[in-house]
């Protein structure tokens, strides 16, 4: 049975350094580098927004990162102005084994709406692609890793599991904002009530 590793934006921006990062992210692309070995396919997601996205503070005259504003009839976290399309920021970490990514899924990328999940975005309206391209590869059993534990990996799993796919979170590979202490540790426990199973490199 074919397998994928879904590794979700792991880019420059969230590491140490870059414009939203997430503490201690770096520490996933030696994990991100080692799992690709255990897969058959390996999928990135990248959020990739354009310079005036909504989800940034500097798009909401007056705003700070960290307010929540209602825009257009949904609720939004701003955010540092981050992973702009086709700047450093968004790229790929560096050291990031990119060769053996299959495909890439880009998302966030229409100005009006924020994409946390990998398969579709807030507003549920717009797909990726990514569910289309693993059906069309037969594959039910996915991994998913990457950034931010709290945001975009609990998403992506919470729409990989009401997708029917059979989902593992591979805890090693994961890192969160923490916003709020406890953050990680409530999107744990909702992926894991929602049915994915949390699992460790070594049992890979
Ligand atoms: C993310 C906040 C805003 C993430 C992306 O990758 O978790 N978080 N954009
Ligand atoms: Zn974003």
């Amino acid at each position: 049975m074919k397998n994928a590793l879904i590794l979700v934006d792991i880019q420059q921006d969230f590491l140490p350094g870059g414009a939203l990062a997430v503490p201690d992210g770096d520490a996933v692309v030696p994990v991100a580098n080692q799992a690709m070995n255990f897969f058959d396919l390996v999928v990135a997601t990248q959020d990739w927004h354009p310079a005036n996205h909504r989800s940034f503070a500097g798009s909401h005259p007056g705003r700070k990162p960290g307010e929540v504003i209602e825009w257009k009839g949904m609720t939004q976290i701003l955010w540092p102005d981050h992973c702009i399309q086709n700047t450093p920021g968004a790229a790929f970490a560096k050291g990031l084994n990119t060769e053996r990514i299959d495909k890439i899924i880009f998302k966030g990328t229409h100005p009006d709406m924020d994409s946390y999940s990998g398969f579709f975005d807030n507003g549920h309206i717009r797909k990726t692609g990514l569910e289309d391209f693993l059906q069309k590869r037969q594959i039910k059993n996915i991994t998913i890793m990457g950034l931010a534990t709290d945001y975009c990996v609990q998403f992506t799993v919470l729409d990989a599991c009401d997708l029917g796919f059979s989902v593992r979170v591979l805890q090693d590979g994961i890192r969160g904002v923490e916003l709020k202490k406890g953050d990680c540790e409530k999107a744990i426990s909702r992926m894991k009530d929602h049915g994915a199973e949390m699992i460790r490199i070594q049992n890979l």
